[in-house]
């Protein structure tokens, strides 16, 4: 079973390898995505690990003069995918990429990388990496803490990656929807609506675009106008996360320089963190920036708490008592959000959903931590997922259906990575 899976998930990476980038999953998702690659770097890293660095290497290919490192790379026109590259219209080169970046997992994977073999080519890889990804986290620095409290603002649901949580309900609901011109949805011809954001959540996307577009993705100016601007917990533990590594990896490469900046980027996140705790129900909640509202629910970023090297016991207790709680409502750890939350949906995407990225990203925090029984039960609901369900996007907490695309890239990846 274990090495059937293992050959699958192979298959599965060298099939939707486009030469020397991984798309998601064929149809649904045809383009290079940004964490998706990190993720597919540390499943190529099992077992080729020059292909590896080359997913990362790529990634940054299309990285912006301002330092961002874009979501999408649009390398080639594909119609299967709304909105390609047209709708977003950006003036990108080498080829037209989207307008926002996405959860910078990248430094993580590379250190991961530089650490499985210091072989002075591996090592001279790090080393041409580096600058790029400083210029990323400067980027990140430097214009998504708009209001000085040290977390990490988004200025679209899709940059978070969990596009129709449901603690973008309240910031969302404030976009006007009245000028979206006509569109027509391709992901709901792949997959099945239930298992997809509403219409409602698409124009609303879709507006937010219209506005960063008119702003030409300025990083500034789309900040100011931006309809949508959400501190997200997710997004400031991955970067906290990443600049501890990026530390590490500034020491071992020599660009000892770097390291106060990075060293300030840490502190600033850790105190981003505590403005994004919600004492009323004890655990990290989004902060919609326009309005000051905290979410209300606790979402698998909570969880990423000890991942983000968090040890204060006032948070990691109380997250270990909705872990608890949680696992005994849910047949599969962890689902994307609360399942006693009435915004919980098992298997509407990032509303109930459990994401194998997500579990390893989780997991390998609670081991480190040395909560070692938290992180197996989240790595053996993980095993049980894909070898009931196979190599799916996203699965079921409460009957563990895979759902979404199929023969998915991350899902594979992580599965060769840290599952088995
Ligand atoms: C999903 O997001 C894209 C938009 O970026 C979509 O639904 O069209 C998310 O799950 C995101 O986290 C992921 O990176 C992407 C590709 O797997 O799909």
């Amino acid at each position: 079973m274990g090495a059937d899976l293992d050959a699958l998930a192979h298959s599965i990476l060298r099939d939707n390898d486009q030469g020397g980038y991984t798309i998601p999953t064929k149809g649904l998702y045809p383009y290079q995505w940004n964490w998706d690659s990190v993720f597919v770097a540390m499943g190529f890293a099992t077992f080729d690990l020059d292909r590896a660095w080359q997913e990362i290497e790529n990634l940054f290919q299309g990285q912006w003069d301002d330092g961002m490192v874009p979501h999408i790379l649009f390398r080639k026109n594909d119609p299967s995918y709304f909105p390609g590259p047209d709708i977003w219209g950006t003036k990108s080169e080498p080829f037209p990429t989207s307008g926002h970046s996405q959860p910078p997992v990248a430094a993580t994977a590379m250190r991961d990388l530089f650490e499985q073999s210091r072989a002075p080519e591996n090592a001279e890889r790090a080393k041409a990496l580096f600058p790029k990804v400083m210029a990323w986290h400067r980027w990140w620095a430097t214009y998504r803490d708009p209001k000085g409290h040290g977390s990490v603002a988004i200025v679209h649901p899709w940059e978070s990656g969990r596009d129709n949580l449901p603690d973008w309900d309240e910031p969302l609901s404030n976009v006007d929807t009245t000028n979206v011109p006509d569109y027509v949805r391709k992901d709901t011809s792949h997959v099945a609506p239930e298992m997809r954001p509403l219409k409602q959540d698409y124009d609303r996307y879709m507006a937010i675009l219209t506005v960063g577009k008119a702003c030409g993705w300025d990083p500034k100016e789309t900040v100011e106008k931006t309809p949508f601007l959400v501190a997200d917990p997710a997004i400031t533990m991955i970067l906290l996360r990443a600049n501890r590594d990026l530390l590490v990896l500034a020491e071992k490469l020599g660009y000892l320089d770097a390291m106060p900046e990075i060293q300030g980027w840490i502190e600033r996140l850790e105190k981003g963190l505590e403005s994004l705790w919600n004492p009323k129900i004890q655990a990290y909640v989004t902060r919609n920036l326009r309005t000051d509202v905290l979410g209300t629910g606790v979402s698998s970023a909570s969880f990423l708490a000890s991942y983000a090297g968090i040890t204060d016991p006032k948070v990691i207790e109380p997250l270990k008592a909705h872990f608890d709680r949680i696992a005994g409502k849910v047949n599969y750890m962890l689902p994307s959000y609360d399942p006693d939350h009435p915004g919980f949906e098992h298997m509407r995407y990032w509303r109930g959903p459990v994401w194998a990225v997500v579990n390893y990203m989780a997991s390998r925090g609670m081991r480190e931590a040395g909560d070692h029984l938290r992180s197996e039960k989240i790595r053996k609901d993980t095993v049980r997922l894909i070898q009931q369900s196979g190599f799916a996007e996203y699965f079921s907490p409460v009957d563990g259906a895979g759902a979404g695309g199929n023969s998915f890239s991350w899902t594979a990846a992580v599965w060769l990575a840290w599952a088995t």
